[in-house]
């Protein structure tokens, strides 16, 4: 990779001094780059697109462009407006896209600059602002025409077609794993129906279409640098129309975990109702004006479904050899997929008490 080809190609002023990957996200390669601009540094992310997962990165990058004048429109006036919202830097020819010599394809933003983010809650009043930043998200986003979005992965959240992908890499068996998985198929074939519903609901237009994130998970959000706010969601590639409850669902997912999703360790892995209660706290106070009482009713159902989903997708991608997340080692999806189940049955145990937390 010629990084330098690649920033020469974006329109950025000043002289590239310094850039290093960021090995967060499991999707994209991310590199923050650091620019002397007459003596003032300043600082971008440049990301190469993973086209084996989003094969049209021209409709991302659309949606994105779109999304984000929206909400920028929305922060106009706030205090420190500049870190409410991704920035779009354009290459020199004025496009959304940069498209290398190999036919990768690359975006640039402004990096936010001070602020922080984290894997886990720490604390529930990380939580709290969590919970206020999806619903702020989804309000800034409640007036703006879901239809006219690109859907970026078709069926992303549909639970029937992951388990179809799930089913098939089992009959597949492409590696071998399947045999060594035996226990965590039989757990979530045992769960399907279950999972079914949402989705069920949402397409029978039971649940609202509303324009939904998709990715609400922890490290997605940056917060201000004393932790007093949850700025700005970012990770934006899979906006799309879609029941706030995958949003819901992530967030509750990601928040309540006392574990890291990837921890080898399950015992590790409960759901915090404390930091549960938090993050419902944060979300309802902007969030309770505009959803249904039907949405509402299956907020902490969202969360075991949501779970559930990465946990069946962790799977297929392990039976699969690692082909769709980016992984350290071997056995870095199945433990992933532990984790999931681990956090759905601890869930299952605390069932009426989260429900109790909702009311
Ligand atoms: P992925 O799709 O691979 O998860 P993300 O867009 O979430 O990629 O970016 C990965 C990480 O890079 C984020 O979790 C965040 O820490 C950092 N990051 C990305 N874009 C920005 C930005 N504009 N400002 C600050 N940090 C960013
Ligand atoms: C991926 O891009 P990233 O790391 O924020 C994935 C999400 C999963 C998540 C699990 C496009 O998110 O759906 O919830 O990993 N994104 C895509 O950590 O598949
Ligand atoms: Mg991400």
């Amino acid at each position: 990779m010629d990084f330098i080809n690649i920033f020469n190609n974006f329109k950025i002023d000043g002289t590239l001094i310094d850039y290093k990957a960021n090995n967060v996200g499991h999707i994209n390669s991310t590199f923050i780059s650091k620019v002397d601009n007459n003596g003032k540094i300043e600082k971008y992310t440049h990301q190469k697109i993973n086209t084996y997962v989003f094969t049209k990165p021209n409709e991302v990058m659309s949606n994105i462009d779109r999304v984000t004048t929206h909400i920028q429109s929305k922060v106009k006036g706030l205090k420190s407006e500049d870190n409410r919202c991704l920035k779009i830097i354009k290459t020199n020819t004025d496009q959304l896209l940069y498209c290398d010599d190999d036919n990768n394809y690359w975006r640039c933003y402004k990096f936010i600059d001070n602020v922080k983010t984290f894997q886990k809650v720490n604390n529930t009043k990380q939580a709290y602002l969590l919970g206020k930043a999806v619903a702020t998200f989804q309000k800034q986003l409640s007036d703006f025409d879901g239809n006219s979005l690109f859907e970026t992965i078709v069926d992303f959240h549909n639970m029937g077609f992951r388990y179809n992908q799930l089913e098939q890499a089992i009959e597949q068996n492409r590696v071998n794993r399947a045999s060594k998985v035996k226990e965590e198929i039989d757990f979530l074939l045992a769960n399907k129906d279950r999972g079914l519903m949402i989705f069920d609901l949402y397409k029978n237009g039971t649940l609202k279409s509303r324009v939904t994130h998709n990715d609400t998970k922890i490290n997605n959000i940056l917060f201000s640098e004393k932790e007093d706010e949850a700025l700005c969601v970012i990770d934006l590639d899979t906006v799309m129309p879609g029941t706030i409850l995958f949003d819901t669902g992530d967030m509750i997912r990601t928040a309540t975990s006392t574990a890291l999703e990837d921890e080898i360790d399950c015992s590790k892995m409960k759901c915090n109702i404390e930091y549960f209660k938090a993050l419902i706290k944060g979300y309802l106070e902007i969030a309770d004006k505009f959803i249904s009482k039907v949405e509402k009713d299956l907020i902490v159902e969202s969360g075991r479904n949501i779970t559930q989903i990465m946990a069946v997708r962790f799977l297929t991608d392990y039976i699969n050899g690692d082909i769709y997340y980016s992984t350290t080692h071997a056995s870095h999806n199945i433990e992933r997929c532990r984790t999931q189940i681990a956090l759905m049955k601890d869930m299952d145990l605390k069932w009426d008490q989260l429900n109790n937390c909702i009311n």
